[in-house]
């Protein structure tokens, strides 16, 4: 038996689901249960009935499906998948922070661990980081750690100034104006989508910006036949494909060939089988971090409804 039908077989066997992010390897596609952005898969960590969550993603978003499921069994294929950016912002950073600004509303980004968010008021992702900001009503907030999503956030709000960590995706980071200047030139019919986790230049010099999921509904509610795309390499892997399985005759072109995120990629076939059979790779957190890591993602939640 191959690899993929082993993977399903056992998956079956043991009650277990297999959230997959789009960042990750496009042929793990094969075997998940759910594909998409943070939001989404967290959203689909909470409603599961399964008895284990295979986390295919980063190690902060595997900490939030066990912060969603606490009593159901989150494994990670390989346990050495972190996020550089998510990492920035340390428990003991946080806490500064918060004395040289107290009594201000704290917002973290999802990409944060479970510990950091313990010690925070709500999370966001990017899908609804504005959202979720406005909806606080607050003239000023911390915002941890992504700078660029903050200063992107508070371009877009009127009346909430946002005091922001300095923390930025390196992936992301490497994406530069020129390399927006060049792709205008080879590709000038093109429509240019950026991440908010680009720096400043890149979303101002960009068509549309948005998060992985607004990228993807920008495409399937527009007629453009090139999309130039300044994100991470998984999801410009997707469109393609979906664009030749449904012959949408559109092509995705990625920004520049290094946009590529190591960690996303630790994750292998081999390993989730592997975990699948041994349990290994557990994810624990303390009953203090559930209990208030959880009430940080549910009011985001709350405040978005
Ligand atoms: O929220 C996510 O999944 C990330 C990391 C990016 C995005 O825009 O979806
Ligand atoms: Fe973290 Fe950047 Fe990798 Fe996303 S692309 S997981 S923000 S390092």
């Amino acid at each position: 038996m191959d690899i993929i039908n082993k993977i399903k077989e056992l998956k079956k066997a043991k009650n277990a689901i297999i959230l997959t992010h789009c960042y990750q390897n496009i042929e793990i596609d094969e075997v998940s249960d759910f594909v998409g952005d943070s939001l989404y898969l967290s959203k689909m960590a909470a409603q599961t009935n399964a008895d284990i969550i295979i986390f295919a993603g980063v190690y902060f978003m595997a900490q939030s499906a066990k912060l969603l499921s606490p009593n159901k069994k989150v494994l990670m294929p390989n346990i050495n998948a972190g996020c550089e950016m998510a990492d920035m912002i340390t428990v003991e950073k946080l806490k500064k922070l918060k004395e040289k600004y107290p009594n201000l509303p704290v917002v973290c980004y999802i990409n944060s661990t479970a510990e950091v968010k313990a010690l925070c008021d709500v999370c966001c992702t990017s899908s609804n980081a504005v959202d979720v900001i406005k909806n606080l009503n607050a003239e000023k907030i911390i915002f941890v750690p992504d700078n660029y999503l903050g200063k992107f956030v508070e371009s877009k709000l009127d009346n909430t100034e946002i005091i922001t960590f300095d923390g930025c995706c390196p992936i992301h980071q490497k994406i530069t104006v020129e390399d927006i200047k060049k792709a205008r030139i080879d590709y000038p019919k093109a429509v240019v989508l950026a991440h908010p986790e680009c720096n400043q230049e890149v979303v101002k010099a960009s068509d549309f910006v948005g998060s992985t999921k607004q990228i993807m509904d920008f495409v399937l509610n527009t007629d453009y036949k090139q999309y130039v795309i300044a994100t991470e390499k998984g999801v410009v892997d997707r469109l393609n494909r979906d664009s030749k399985n449904n012959n949408w005759d559109k092509e995705f072109i990625l920004i520049n060939e290094n946009i590529i995120c190591p960690d996303m990629k630790k994750n292998t076939l081999q390993d989730i089988l592997q975990v699948l059979e041994t349990e290994e790779n557990e994810i624990t957190l303390d009953d203090e971090v559930i209990e208030t890591g959880r009430k940080c993602i549910d009011k985001m939640f709350e405040l978005t409804k």
